[in-house]
This record gives C-alpha cells, sequence and structure tokens, in this order.
C-alpha cells in the first residue's frame, strides 16, 4: 500500500497508519522525510475513507530522533530558515488535518521528533519513550515549532526548563506534565492507539473537525472570542444530518449510523 521510500502507510478500518521508516538513522527526519510526510498527509487530508491517523516510527528505538543532523550541519542561514519554516507548515498542516492524528510515540521523540509528535492531536507514550528537545546541545533552537507548541502544552515553567537543559524525559514523566495523553508498555502502545481511534471513529466527523477547530483557533484568542467562535460552530454543527442522526439515534435508543455530513 506505501508508494514512499521513508514512509509505510496502511488502511484499515477507516484508520490510516503512517509509520516513519529510516530505522537505521532512528526515523531522523531528512528533507525525504519531510517531502514524503507531507505527501502522505496531503494524501490523507483528500481520502474520505480516512477518519483518523496513527504516526509512529518503525522499530522499537525511536519514534523520531530528531532532523536529520547531517543536514542541518551545512545549512546556510537562508536555507535554515526556509527549512524550519517549511517544516512548521507541514507539522501545521497534521495538526490541521481536520481529522484526529494520535501519535504513538514508540522510543526516542528528540527535536524534530519531539516537536512532530506535539504537532499530533493527542499523544501516546510506550513505557521506554524519551522526549526532550535537545537542540541548544548542537547549538541551534527548535525550529519545528518546539519553542511554541510545548508551551502551550505543559506551561510555560517547565517548557523553558526542557527547552534549555536539553534534557530527555521518560514517558512516564511525559505523562505526568500534560506532554503525553497516556503511557502504556510497549507491547500495548499501537492496540491503545488502535482502541482510542476506534472511540473517536464512533462519533460524528464533523463535530470531531469543529472540536479541534474550536480548541485550536480558540486557544490563541481572548476567550470572549473563543466562546463566540464555539457558540457558530455549534450553530453550524445544528445544520448537519449527523445532528439529526445523532440526536433521533439517542431518543430511539439505537446507536447512531454517522455520515459525516
Ligand atoms: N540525525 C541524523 N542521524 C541520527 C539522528 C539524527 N537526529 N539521530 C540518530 N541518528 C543516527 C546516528 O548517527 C546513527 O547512525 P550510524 O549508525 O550511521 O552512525 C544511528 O542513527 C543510530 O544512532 P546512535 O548510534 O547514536 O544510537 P544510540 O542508541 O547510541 O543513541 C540517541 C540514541 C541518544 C537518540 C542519539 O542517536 C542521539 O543523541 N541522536 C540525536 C538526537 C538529537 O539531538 N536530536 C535533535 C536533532 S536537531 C532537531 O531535531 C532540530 C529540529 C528543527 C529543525 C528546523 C530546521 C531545519
Amino acid at each position: 500500500m506505501s508508494n514512499y521510500e521513508n514512509i509505510l502507510f496502511e488502511k484499515k478500518n477507516g484508520i490510516a497508519t503512517v509509520t516513519i521508516n529510516r530505522p537505521t538513522k532512528l526515523n531522523a527526519l531528512n528533507r525525504m522525510v519531510m517531502r514524503e510526510l507531507d505527501a502522505v498527509f496531503t494524501r490523507i487530508a483528500e481520502d474520505s475513507e480516512v477518519r483518523v491517523v496513527i504516526l509512529t516510527g518503525a522499530g522499537e528505538k525511536a519514534f523520531v530522533a530528531g532532523a536529520d543532523i547531517g543536514e542541518l550541519a551545512t545549512q546556510t542561514p537562508t536555507e535554515g530558515k526556509e527549512f524550519s519554516l517549511w517544516g512548521q507548515a507541514v507539522f501545521n498542516k497534521i495538526e490541521n488535518l481536520g481529522k484526529p492524528v494520535i501519535g504513538a510515540i514508540n522510543g526516542y521523540a528528540l527535536g524534530g521528533g519531539c516537536e512532530l509528535a506535539m504537532a499530533c492531536t493527542v499523544r501516546i507514550a510506550s513505557e521506554n519513550a524519551r522526549l526532550g528537545q535537545p537542540e541548544v546541545k548542537l547549538g541551534i533552537l527548535p525550529g519545528y515549532g518546539g519553542t511554541q507548541r510545548l508551551p502551550r502544552l505543559v506551561g510555560k515553567g517547565l517548557a523553558l526548563q526542557l527547552l534549555l537543559t536539553g534534557e530527555q524525559i521518560s514517558g512516564t514523566d511525559a505523562f505526568l506534565i500534560g506532554l503525553v495523553n497516556k503511557v502504556v508498555p510497549f507491547a500495548e502502545l499501537m492496540p491503545t492507539a488502535e482502541k482510542m481511534a476506534q472511540a473517536m471513529i464512533a462519533n460524528a466527523p464533523v463535530a470531531l473537525k469543529f472540536v479541534m477547530e474550536a480548541v485550536h483557533r480558540g486557544m490563541e484568542m481572548p476567550q470572549a472570542e473563543g466562546l463566540f467562535l464555539e457558540a457558530t460552530l455549534f450553530g453550524l454543527s445544528c445544520t448537519t444530518e449527523d445532528m439529526k442522526e445523532g440526536t433521533q439515534a439517542f431518543l430511539e435508543k439505537r446507536p447512531a449510523q454517522f455520515k459525516g455530513r
């Protein structure tokens, strides 16, 4: 099912599983991987059969160990800025896909890998996971959204600690600070992600899309405007066939059959 060199793509029962597949380099994000990530998420956005995405890394050692340091080492300032902006756009596409993306963090999620995980809608880590933003050890700073998404997820104080020390934290500690939603034994990672995906798939697709829009956009607004956005999207949801079906099914004591309309 995969037409990519560094990405495996599978689709089953409404779940697309995207696996970054460069295990000998701990799935580091080189230009080719970034290009393929961009392409696969464009394809997923247009594929109405896909309801939820699970994003993970190949092997037992790494989700993604960061941007490819070999490529970073030779960048000029202009190339660095352009590559950073382009990578941010790819991660923004993942964050604003309109379908939930579950990051299944199966090992190292460092630098660009932690930033990729944070662009996912929710994150589940295995107990062996190690997360961090070690860019300062290389004389750079995060360039794929780490300085922005990390404080939004864990708060300014902890984010600054992680960004300034470059320390790695365990999956369990990532759970304790809210960087990941769950931590599970390695063998349970994909089953847990699939179970969460199925719970989301059971719900109305347009409602899921509006919830994500309200949260993502609302968090960038003053609360009063966020509440107004929520009310507007709520009103819009009342025009959908799925709203009629969802409420009717409850009243008729039967499971709802949503169509995404
Ligand atoms: N880039 C390129 N190659 C990598 C990377 C990476 N980020 N991480 C690991 N590799 C390679 C290693 O070089 C090695 O290759 P080879 O076998 O050919 O020598 C292979 O993967 C296996 O790695 P190790 O032998 O190092 O495995 P260990 O188990 O000893 O160590 C670590 C695992 C601790 C994860 C270690 O590999 C490591 O520290 N990796 C680098 C982690 C890091 O610093 N990540 C941040 C990178 S910077 C970044 O992500 C910036 C993002 C924003 C960019 C914005 C603009 C472009």
